[in-house]
């Protein structure tokens, strides 16, 4: 039987923070941070749609958009990922309109798409805490927590990589991994 002193340690291995751009992610799936009409944006989406090319948009325009909280797969074309997780973060109204659940949605239900595709690395960027204003901490203790549960209970999902497009976010994104996945880079 594992010892829950493994258990942690498995999941700080299976989990990992860079900065970087993540339409440059070797991975298996990319997660979108896009609006409702799954057309394109600024920030992260309007990034992996130059990246991934026209066929992206075409392929969204068949998908009928997709609600906050919930997420749609679409192929990857250009970029090096098989696949992308389209999820519409909240766009934040102050904290107490639903914010926190939608967010925590959003890193579930994209997570439980990954699963079901059969993809076992995928790369995460901040979603709504830039364009959609969430608290950049909050956000960060949330899609860590989230992704923790996830990983417990999939013990065949391999790799979660949290990329962080600026220096707060990573700094910010470092801490808080450090503080909530005990043993983090410990290999013992
Ligand atoms: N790689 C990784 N992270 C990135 C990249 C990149 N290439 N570019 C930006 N980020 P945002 P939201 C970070 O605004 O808040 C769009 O217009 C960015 O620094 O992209 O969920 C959509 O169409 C920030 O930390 O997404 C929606 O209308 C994080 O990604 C709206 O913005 C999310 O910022 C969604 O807003």
């Amino acid at each position: 039987m594992k010892s829950s002193n493994q258990l942690n340690h498995n999941l700080s291995a299976r989990i990992d923070v860079i900065q970087g751009d993540i339409t440059q992610q070797q991975v298996d799936a990319i997660v979108n941070a896009a609006n409702e009409s799954l057309l394109g944006g600024g920030g992260v989406d309007g990034a992996i749609h130059r990246a991934a090319g026209k066929q992206l948009l075409e392929e969204c325009r068949t998908l009928g958009g997709c609600s906050s909280g919930e997420a749609k797969i679409t192929k990857g074309y250009k970029l090096p990922a098989k696949w992308v997780i389209h999820t519409v973060g909240p766009i934040w109204r102050g904290g107490n309109n639903g914010e926190d659940d939608l967010l925590r949605s959003c890193y579930r239900h994209s997570l439980n798409l990954a699963e079901k595709k059969g993809i076992r690395t995928i790369a995460f960027p901040a979603i709504s805490t830039g364009v959609y204003r969430f608290p950049l901490d909050r956000a960060t203790k949330i899609a860590i927590n989230e992704v923790k549960q996830f990983l417990r209970e999939n013990l065949s999902f391999e790799q979660v990589i949290f990329v962080c497009f600026g220096d707060d976010s990573y700094r910010c994104y470092f801490k808080n991994v450090s503080e909530l996945v005990p043993l983090r880079g410990i290999k013992n």
